[in-house]
């Protein structure tokens, strides 16, 4: 019997779950689940005004949730129990957090200051960051310019980055993000599925001599990325049929310069990044080649500069004021103590229409985790679902549940005070509709308010919205590349909070590598002529033998 299982046989609980804070929390949920947002409200006008933040040029308003000062103090006294000042610096001093693939976790260094120190192993990587950025802009220049030709000598008007997960969804993400202020002579595509569809259809209308590629692999042995970047070989040399066309039209990122040079991409033409930035936290190291292609060094520098800012707020404010740390207790508080376990992300800015999908993986990833660092099974539930849509959209769909389901959904709302593309009303009636949501689900629709206005009684209850429903909303002036890094960092390390509160290793990710394992054994026997012998389940069994009859290969298949 492991020690975890001894503690529960005695009836103890284990590690979180024994704090004071923690047990703290659950008496007090008891008193907190029958007041209602209305009534907090009433009792405090100051309310909106007190339980919010701003910091690094966000503005964040947490009042609409579902807590008092007595659940602040106690969230603020588990944060205390839990380590987490301690943990923040261990983070930024480059100790080993990362325990089950003992590494640091420096992401952080990435947007560091020139002049600043971050030493890891006994190493201050700031000058390697800083000669990478370097060589990165220089690059990008040349790019941008036209100085950089391709094999025929054609300027390049295209760049497809290629890479998944960690090294696609935050260039995706800034890119899009970022558009407003992009090179917009060129192009900029992503493949990512190795669906040949991606792959066909981001290539169909482009001409091979003005493409470049960026082939992003932290490991550069993912099957996908490799897939396509080989894919994207064979297409451009079908049209340049010159092996030297692959060093003017393909760049690599990576930390694995035997595997990129076994491709046949010059190691000349390698962007580095290092094993201590994990590849959901590195759309600020290389693997943002494509954004500064996109928006210039000068602009991307301005979203480190971003990052920075709020990695400077987390470092140094006291919890009660730290943004970062509030966010991520309140994530606690919603999931673990009233019970939520979706939280909904919902930018009202076209341009941030990717960054649920950016937050699904870092959030996700980091903290859907099931044992603590130490090893022990967790008995608490972490990291809740994150989904999202940019606003309005959403509210003509699935809304509705948010106000009206049986389930809680604590909800981000994102906007900007000033859009960057005026047209008419449209901003105001944009934001009229984050103040408006926020508003309905806190303090809903009652049956009073409905009988008031003549509704017969049978459809009243319909048409009662209960409120009570939490949500955080999140203001700044207007999204630039540096707001874009500040909202990044913002979230990066509510996610670390919520990591320590629940004792998990948020920078690993062993169910992404056994996913990888996987197919890569299966997919010879789908490849394979011969008929193949299986040793899978009887499920998998049967699905495989379909899918070699029907797509012509299998027993049977011309029978
Ligand atoms: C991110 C994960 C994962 C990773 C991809 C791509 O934190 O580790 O999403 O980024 O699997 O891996 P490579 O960059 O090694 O190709």
């Amino acid at each position: 019997m492991n020690a975890q299982a001894e503690r529960r046989q005695r009836g103890g609980e284990v590690g979180v779950r024994a704090l004071e804070a923690w047990t703290g929390l659950q008496e007090h949920c008891r008193a907190v689940e029958p007041l209602h947002l209305r009534q907090l409200f009433a009792d405090d006008p100051k309310r909106g005004e007190r339980l919010a933040l701003e910091a690094a040029g966000l503005y964040l308003d947490y009042s609409k949730n579902r807590i008092t000062d007595e659940t602040l103090r106690l969230l603020l006294r588990l944060a205390e129990q839990r380590g987490l000042p301690a943990r923040i610096e261990a983070m930024f001093r480059g100790e080993h957090i990362n325990v089950s693939e003992r590494r640091a976790v420096l992401h952080t260094a990435l947007r560091a200051p020139k002049n600043e120190r971050v030493v890891t192993d006994g190493t201050d990587v700031v000058p390697e960051v800083q000669a990478v950025l370097e060589r990165m802009a220089r690059f990008a220049e040349q790019v941008r310019s036209g100085q950089w030709l391709g094999h025929t000598g054609k300027r390049i008007r295209n760049v497809i980055s290629i890479g998944i997960g960690g090294s696609d969804l935050g260039p995706v993400m800034a890119y899009e993000a970022l558009r407003f202020y992009g090179e917009r002579t060129m192009t900029f595509r992503f493949v990512s599925n190795v669906d040949g569809t991606d792959f066909i259809e981001a290539t169909r209308d482009l001409a091979p001599d003005e493409t470049l590629f960026i082939i992003c692999s932290k490991t550069f042995k993912t099957l996908e990325t490799l897939t396509n970047a080989h894919a994207a070989r064979d297409w451009s040399l079908r049209t340049l049929r010159d092996e030297r066309a692959v060093a003017r039209h393909f760049v690599a990122v990576s930390t694995n310069a035997e595997g990129v040079a076994q491709f046949g991409i010059d190691t000349a033409n390698m962007f580095e990044f290092w094993d201590w930035v994990g590849g959901r936290y590195s759309m600020d190291s290389a693997i943002g080649l494509s954004t500064m292609i996109a928006i210039g060094p000068q602009q991307f520098r301005d979203m480190l500069a971003g990052f920075h800012a709020m990695d400077q707020h987390f470092r140094t404010a006291p919890l009660a004021q730290n943004m970062p740390a509030i966010m991520g207790l309140l994530a606690v508080w919603n999931s673990n103590f009233l019970g939520a376990s979706t939280v909904a992300v919902l930018p009202y800015e076209q341009y941030l229409k990717r960054f649920p999908a950016y937050l699904q993986q870092l959030t996700m990833e980091s903290n859907g985790k099931h044992v603590t660092g130490g090893g022990e099974r967790v008995d608490y539930d972490t990291g809740p679902i994150y989904w999202g849509e940019p606003g309005t959209n959403g509210q003509h769909s699935f809304y509705q549940l948010i106000h009206q389901g049986t389930r809680l959904i604590p909800c981000d709302f994102i906007g900007f005070c000033q859009t960057l593309n005026p047209l008419g009303p449209q901003h105001d009636l944009l934001i009229a509709n984050v103040f408006a949501q926020s508003e309905a689900l806190a303090f809903g629709k009652s049956e009073q308010e409905v009988k008031a206005e003549g509704t017969p009684d049978w459809l009243v209850p319909h048409r009662i919205c209960e409120g009570n429903r939490p949500s955080n909303t999140i203001l700044a002036e207007r999204l630039t590349p540096a707001t874009l890094g500040t909202l990044v960092a913002l979230y990066e390390h509510s996610v670390f909070t919520q990591g320590v509160m629940w004792d998990i290793d948020s920078f690993d990710q062993w169910g992404v590598e056994l996913g990888k394992q996987l197919a890569a054994r299966t997919a010879p026997e789908l490849e394979s002529v011969a008929e193949p012998k299986l040793a899978h389940d009887s499920s998998t069994n049967a699905l495989i033998r379909r899918y070699r009859r029907l797509k012509g290969t299998g027993a049977g298949a011309r029978a």
